[in-house]
């Protein structure tokens, strides 16, 4: 399939047919957000799916039903794709939602609601190296040529969701104030039980130890990957495939030195740090 085939244009940005639609962003436009709905946003391959288990669970107290009967995509879903229409009325308050729009696609009713965002930031080299992956497994997006190739095709913003600078330079120029919280991919893979205080604190969920302890379990990589609802198992092979690879690839953190060749690190640095320039807040990680 050709790319006009398999990608429609929204403002600016490519998104797979195959999830989103004219109508299912339409829908994120009119959507009404609540004051006690929780938005975790990210750049693709940054950890979306990872805030689609923690978020039920911290939500609820440690309630594992939800990850253990409703697919991640229906249980937390996107705000911006086709499911999101279908499953909104089975929703129960406080709403999850996932996204990956940038700042200034978000719908008029999150600007004058009181919900909270949490933005989860992942060091970009692992975000290209885990999107290249990605990219081969699953049929609803195009081939991504060679490794080199795609690196130029993300330093560019020709991926979904466009420039991995723009994405997180939006989301740090907002008007939000307390509503938002932002942690990193990194800070999770480091302490799961740490990262998950934070989020608690965040959203007033007040858990016990034993709970935090109960949910890091439940949302380790390990546990995750084998979790039917979550691993895209139930997923048609055509649209995922995970003999080609799989969904739950590695979950570290720094596995772009098994990729980048030095000339490859010296562009992709060069890019980035110059997009990067002037801004007012530091990346967690050295680029090098
Ligand atoms: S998507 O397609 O945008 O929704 O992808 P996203 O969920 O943002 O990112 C997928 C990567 O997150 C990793 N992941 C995890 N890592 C560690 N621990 C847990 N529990 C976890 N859950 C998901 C997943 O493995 C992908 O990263 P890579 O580097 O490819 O393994």
């Amino acid at each position: 399939m050709s790319s006009e085939e398999i990608y429609m244009t929204y403002r600016g940005y490519i998104v797979p047919k195959e999830t989103h639609s004219l109508e299912s962003l339409k829908f994120a436009q009119e959507f009404t957000f609540k004051d006690s709905d929780v938005v975790a946003v990210t750049f693709p391959k940054s950890g979306t799916v990872w805030m689609q288990e923690i978020l039920p669970l911290v939500l609820n107290g440690g309630d594992l039903t939800p990850i253990h009967t409703i697919p991640n995509w229906d249980r937390v879903p996107w705000l911006e794709e086709k499911r999101l229409a279908v499953v909104v009325d089975q929703l129960s308050s406080p709403r999850a939602l996932v996204t990956h729009f940038p700042y200034h696609l978000m719908p008029p009713s999150f600007h004058t609601s009181k919900a909270k965002v949490i933005y989860v930031m992942r060091n970009p080299k692992d975000v290209l190296v885990s999107s290249y992956y990605f990219h081969q497994m699953a049929g609803f997006l195009d081939d991504p040529g060679t490794f080199d190739e795609f690196m130029e095709k993300f330093l560019e913003g020709r991926v979904l969701f466009g420039k991995w600078t723009d994405h997180v330079k939006s989301w740090r120029h907002t008007e939000l104030g307390d509503r938002i919280m932002y942690i990193t991919y990194e800070e999770m893979v480091q302490d799961l039980p740490a990262a998950l205080r934070r989020i608690s604190d965040f959203l007033g969920s007040n858990l016990s130890e034993e709970t935090v302890q109960k949910i890091a379990e439940h949302c380790s990589f390990n546990t995750m990957k084998a979790n039917n609802m979550s691993n895209f198992s139930l997923v048609p092979k055509q649209y995922m495939d995970s003999n080609k690879s799989p969904f739950f690839r590695k979950g570290v953190s720094g596995d772009w030195k098994n990729h980048f060749s030095s000339e490859q690190l010296a562009r992709f640095i060069s890019v980035i740090r110059k997009e990067m320039e002037g801004e007012s807040f530091s990346l967690p990680w050295s680029l090098d």
